[in-house]
């Protein structure tokens, strides 16, 4: 009855910004993301006897009852002991719960005995974390329903992610309220979504293709578009910091010189750039650059979540 998984984190290129069943947590768009290779969770489950269910991310306690509500999903009646721990700085603000749910989904299914299709793991992580859902099949996948699937390998493109760690600390509005509040009140979500329905069949051309300069511009509108949907929330939601703008700058700036790379930013301070593999020691020496930014991770495509024991 017990169980350990890793899963990696996952960055979206078509975000996924709103929900069409908050229940259910159903996206009213479908999104493309990449897992990370250096952003990996690794989660133990033990289910038994226990007074209640404990949960705890680096050392640290944390409310369970996300983690009550997957494990309810799977069918899992016992209480679950939950311990999860980061391979990257929590404290530099990049950890996941896209990560952090795919790889509880699967040890706990392994911890119960449970045998689930990748399909089912990917829609019971989708009950922690929307993004958790495209985390379980890995590699470039794309999530429109109830589970999201990939639709290429991590070795179908050496593309490369450099994250430039622009704040420490978490973030002073979650992605959950964040979007819905950016559903409730913006004006512009309808366009946003809209957007993304246009974008998603585009990228994934683009990405069949394995064209940098067409999916890589798509990506950087797409987030911005984003950021000003949730921009235009009343109240708004600003999750950038001065040196995520000064990160945008310098990307426009490495292109102009010949660098190509383009942005790709969350629901907060960290900027991401896309590039190829070639150009990944230029864009991270110049990303160190920026004043603001502590840290940069250069990431490669990763693959699925994973039983580790
Ligand atoms: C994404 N994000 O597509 C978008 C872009 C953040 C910005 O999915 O409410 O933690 O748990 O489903 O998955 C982050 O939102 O939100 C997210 P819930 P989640 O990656």
């Amino acid at each position: 009855m017990k169980a350990t998984a890793a899963a990696h984190a996952n960055i979206a290129l078509v975000k996924y910004w709103g929900k069409r069943d908050e229940a259910l947590l159903l996206p009213e768009a479908g999104s493309l993301s990449v897992a990370l290779d250096k952003l990996l969770t690794t989660t133990t489950v033990e289910l038994g006897d226990f007074a209640a269910d404990s949960f705890t991310l680096d050392g640290h306690p944390e409310d369970p009852c996300r983690a009550r509500a997957l494990l309810d999903a799977a069918g899992i009646r016992k209480r679950a002991r939950i311990a999860s721990g980061n391979d990257f700085p929590t404290a530099a603000g990049l950890a996941s719960s896209s990560s952090g749910f795919a790889a509880l989904a699967v040890a706990a299914c392994a911890a119960a005995g449970l045998r689930k299709s990748a399909d089912e793991l990917s829609a019971l992580a989708r009950i922690g974390s929307g993004s958790a859902s495209r985390s379980v099949p890995g590699g470039w996948a794309v999530w429109e329903d109830a589970f999201a699937r990939q639709v290429f390998a991590p070795s179908h493109w050496d593309l490369r992610f450099c994250i430039a760690v622009c704040a420490a600390g978490p973030k002073q509005v979650g992605s959950r309220d964040g979007m819905r509040a950016t559903r409730e009140t913006s004006p512009y979500h309808a366009a946003f979504i809209a957007q993304c329905r246009r974008d998603l069949p585009d990228a994934l051309k683009l990405l069949a293709a394995r064209d940098l300069p067409g999916l890589g511009a798509l990506a950087e509108r797409n987030a911005l578009r984003m950021h000003a949907d949730a921009l235009a929330a009343d109240p708004p939601l600003l999750y950038w910091q001065p040196a995520t703008v000064a990160c945008l700058l310098a990307l426009l700036e490495l292109r102009a010189s010949g660098v190509a790379a383009w942005a790709t930013i969350d629901a907060g301070p960290h900027l991401v750039a896309i590039c190829a593999s070639s150009d990944a020691g230029a864009v991270e020496g110049r990303l160190r650059s920026v004043p603001g930014v502590t840290e940069v991770v250069v990431c490669a495509p990763a693959g699925a979540a994973r039983v580790l024991s």
